[in-house]
């Protein structure tokens, strides 16, 4: 306990000696926020993620009421893949919580009757010992009240501690608390609340039913999920987070964990100034920000081109194969000066022509009807072709065609095997439209690939196939 408040001794000292040094107009930091008094009460708005309260302006600090309940509930992991979450207030992450500097918080954490566990929390915002975990350990049924004042401004992390600790974060506990400090941030057009965590489950990444958490994994750090917002596709799709080309967009990043760092990057777009690690710290014009797990950034940038773009964290193969992914949707004018769209395209590949093939996988779950083959195949489709294709087959105009409708997919099946088995290049026209790109050939089973493009025929207005194993086998032959 004092080890941990020596801690924070030390990080306000650091910061302190980073003002002075770079002279910069940090006041506020040394305003003493224990004596700022508290005039009136409210209730703390809270909110689920993407979204995050009302920005607190230039109210006066005030006592504080934050009423939170814990939830285990079973959510839905990915298409097929269940979990059992614990969650504050019912999402993942938890509610977002927001104060100014000087708040006097009164928290009352509520552990639902229904649960099995007890828990707690421990607030990265609380000067006190363990973060208010100490005062908060609440067995199902009960509830409990602690208070605490907000001392220094910054975006923290809140958790369970209650052990197995890294078990109970693992499982969904964490959110954000921001504590603005006094005349709030800067105001933005746009805020929205992402927050990355890494799940471990005992079947393997899409291994479709309930699956329960695996503790080996856990220690040993292999991650089947990692993801935004405690799910894939949490923020993709008709889940996507939204702006308008001009305005000024907030994004509220934190990471749960409970072992993965984040390189936290939105493709196509440059943080204009990142809060480094939540604190008051600002850089600017930058690609890519490191954000710890148990820690969190605030990163702002003016949108000025329409476009989908993509959030990851940038160890890319989470991204693309562990659901690290999400979309940020901008609707507005084109400005061809700032982004010209694409203007000549060639292949590159200095490898030579060639399209590299992986070898097949060893095992894969065989599909005994058509049903079950369409059922497969989704998941498949949803680990293996989404991130190019779409979640519904849409494609992105110029780079992936669709598969919604194709009439290039519909006219030949056998091509189709082949594209999945091979990988294609070279100008192919899907619905009228010309693409000239690559597709490097998938890691699938005879099994996987008969699954796949059964879902995608079957799917999306397409014409019904079934293909077989022994069809994608002939076509293998045929080579
Ligand atoms: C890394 C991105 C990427 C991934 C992943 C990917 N594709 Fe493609 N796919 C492409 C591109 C690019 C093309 C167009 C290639 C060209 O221009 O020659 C394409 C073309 C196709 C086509 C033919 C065109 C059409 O629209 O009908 C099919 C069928 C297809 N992909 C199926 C799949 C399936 C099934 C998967 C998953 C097993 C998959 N793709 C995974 C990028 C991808
Ligand atoms: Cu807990």
């Amino acid at each position: 306990m004092n080890h941990r408040l020596s801690i924070k001794i030390l990080t306000l000292s650091v910061a302190l000696i980073f003002a002075s040094c770079t002279g910069s107009d940090n006041s506020k930091t040394s305003v003493d926020a224990a004596s700022i008094k508290v005039s009136g009460e409210m209730v703390a708005e809270l909110t689920a993620p993407p979204f995050v309260p009302a920005p607190v302006g230039n109210r006066s600090a005030k006592k504080l009421t934050v009423d939170m309940e814990i939830l285990e509930q079973v959510g839905e992991m990915t298409d097929g893949v269940k979990y059992v979450y614990w969650t504050f207030g019912g999402s993942v992450p938890g509610s977002f919580i927001r104060t100014r500097v000087g708040d006097e918080v009164e928290f009352t954490l509520k552990n639902h009757p229904d649960n099995k566990l007890p828990h707690n929390i421990d607030l990265h915002a609380v000067t006190g010992a363990g973060g208010g975990a100490a005062s908060s350990f609440v067995a199902p049924g009960h509830e409990v009240t602690f208070s605490f004042k907000t001392l220094n401004p910054g975006l923290y992390v809140y958790h369970c501690a209650t052990a197995p600790v890294g078990m109970h974060i693992a499982n969904g506990m964490y959110g954000l608390i921001l504590v603005e400090p006094e005349g709030g941030l800067p105001a933005v057009d746009r805020e929205y609340y992402v927050m990355q965590g890494d799940f471990y489950t005992k079947g393997e990444n899409g291994q479709p039913g309930l699956q329960p958490f695996d503790m080996q994994k856990a220690v040993d750090e292999d991650a089947d999920y990692v993801v935004f917002n405690g799910k894939v596709g949490a923020l993709t799709g008709d889940n996507a987070i939204t702006a308008k080309v001009g305005e000024t967009v907030r994004l509220f990043v934190g990471n749960g964990g409970p072992n993965l760092v984040s390189s936290f990057h939105i493709i196509g777009e440059i943080f204009d100034r990142v809060n480094i690690e939540g604190g008051d710290a600002i850089n600017e014009n930058v690609q890519t920000t490191l954000v710890p797990a148990g820690g969190a950034a605030m990163v702002e940038f003016k949108v000025d081109v329409p476009g989908t773009f993509i959030l990851v964290d940038h160890s890319i193969f989470r991204a693309f194969n562990k659901g690290a992914l999400g979309m940020l949707k901008v609707e507005g004018e084109e400005n061809k000066t700032l982004y010209s769209g694409k203007q000549i395209e060639g292949i590159y590949n200095p490898e030579g022509g060639s399209i590299q093939e992986t070898p097949d996988a060893p095992e894969a779950p065989v599909a005994s009807s058509l049903a079950e083959r369409i059922d497969i195949g989704k998941q498949i489709y949803s680990q293996t072709c989404f991130a190019c294709h779409q979640g519904e087959g849409q494609g992105i105009a110029g780079a992936f065609p669709p598969l919604a409708k194709s009439d290039y997919l519909n006219e030949d099946v056998n091509r189709a095997i082949d594209i999945v088995l091979h990988g294609k290049s070279g100008e192919i026209t899907v619905n009228g439209e010309k693409y000239n790109s690559m597709m490097t050939a998938q890691t699938l089973t005879n099994e996987e690939a008969a699954n796949v493009l059964t879902f995608i025929y079957n799917s999306w207005g397409n014409n019904k196939t079934e293909v077989t194993p022994a069809m994608v086998a002939a076509a293998k032959s045929s080579h």
